[in-house]
């Protein structure tokens, strides 16, 4: 981690709710998993907020709703959208983003207590049972491909199962240690049936690297690095597996820079904080080429 050096991210420093074994085997793995960190009464309300954005419900302009790509054309509905992406405007997923247990990891991993965070990403994955086509499947990837804000090591992912994941419902692999690598190419996975719109995978994957199938009970929390190589296999029981998600930056240090192709991503939620209390959350667009983030 090339950052380590210049003292921010102290990794033989006890966090402020992470160990120094946790930081580090975040620091030599590139991901943790912390258990219960989203109690089960929030997770309905996402899922119930979930289920009436699939009707049409107040839907923020801002947020994309995304069917899977073998049934476009059919009705919105809990088994036919895949990904709601960008729900910084939605004030029940929003606060998925600005819970406390989730975020003192996050500054624990990429900041310190004075840190300024902001939630610059964000999608709750629906995998709906597999029709067969296994396009519930998400290909082998790393985050940083999306992401125009370095560096890598002042960003992380924060992927909290809504339902009990394992490897029959699609929950996440990763490589572990792959984030020690750098960012490779990536394009659309030559699959049979096809792949969901974004859904980009590493160009010449090698299947035979060590993985790891990250099973988690519902609220468990998996914190992971922008450069670890990481998908999740198709969905075959006949239960939803849900997901929610926010990309977090330490907004003192990373800086958006030239665009490098058209899938990075430009927006980012500011949270502010007091004594580790959010004030507020809001939405912040940027454009393309805005000026002061600019490197
Ligand atoms: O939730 C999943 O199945 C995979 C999500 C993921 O890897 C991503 O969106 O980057």
């Amino acid at each position: 981690m090339q950052h380590q050096q210049q003292g921010i991210l102290d990794w033989t420093k006890e966090g402020r709710v992470l160990t120094v074994e946790q930081k580090q085997f975040y620091r030599d793995n590139g991901y943790l998993v912390v258990r219960n960190c989203i109690p089960q009464h929030e997770l309905e309300r996402y899922t119930n907020r979930f289920q009436e954005l699939c009707e049409g419900r107040n839907v923020p302009t801002t947020m994309s709703i995304m069917r899977d790509m073998t049934l476009k054309g059919q009705k919105l509905e809990e088994k036919t959208v895949n990904k709601v992406q960008d729900f910084g405007d939605d004030p029940v997923l929003f606060d998925y983003c600005k819970y406390l247990t989730v975020l003192d990891v996050v500054r624990d991993l990429i900041g310190d207590e004075s840190s300024s965070i902001v939630a610059m990403h964000t999608m709750l994955i629906n995998k709906p049972p597999d029709n067969g086509k296994l396009t519930s499947r998400h290909p082998m990837h790393q985050d940083m491909e999306y992401f125009c804000f370095p560096p890598e090591d002042h960003i992380v992912c924060a992927w909290t199962a809504m339902e009990r994941v394992n490897r029959a419902n699609g929950c996440l692999v990763v490589v572990p240690g792959s984030h020690k690598g750098k960012l490779l190419p990536h394009t659309y996975p030559d699959w049979e049936g096809g792949v969901n719109k974004a859904y980009h995978g590493i160009q010449n994957y090698d299947p035979s690297m060590p993985r790891l199938h990250v099973e988690m009970e519902a609220g468990d929390t998996v914190f992971f690095h922008p450069i670890l190589i990481h998908g999740s296999g198709a969905n075959k029981t006949a239960g939803f597996r849900k997901a929610i998600s926010c990309h977090y930056a330490n907004d003192d240090v990373c800086r958006y820079k030239a665009f490098e192709n058209q899938n990075q991503i430009v927006c980012h939620f500011h949270l502010n904080f007091s004594n580790s209390v959010i004030l507020e959350g809001n939405i912040e667009r940027r454009p393309r080429y805005g000026k002061d983030r600019f490197e």
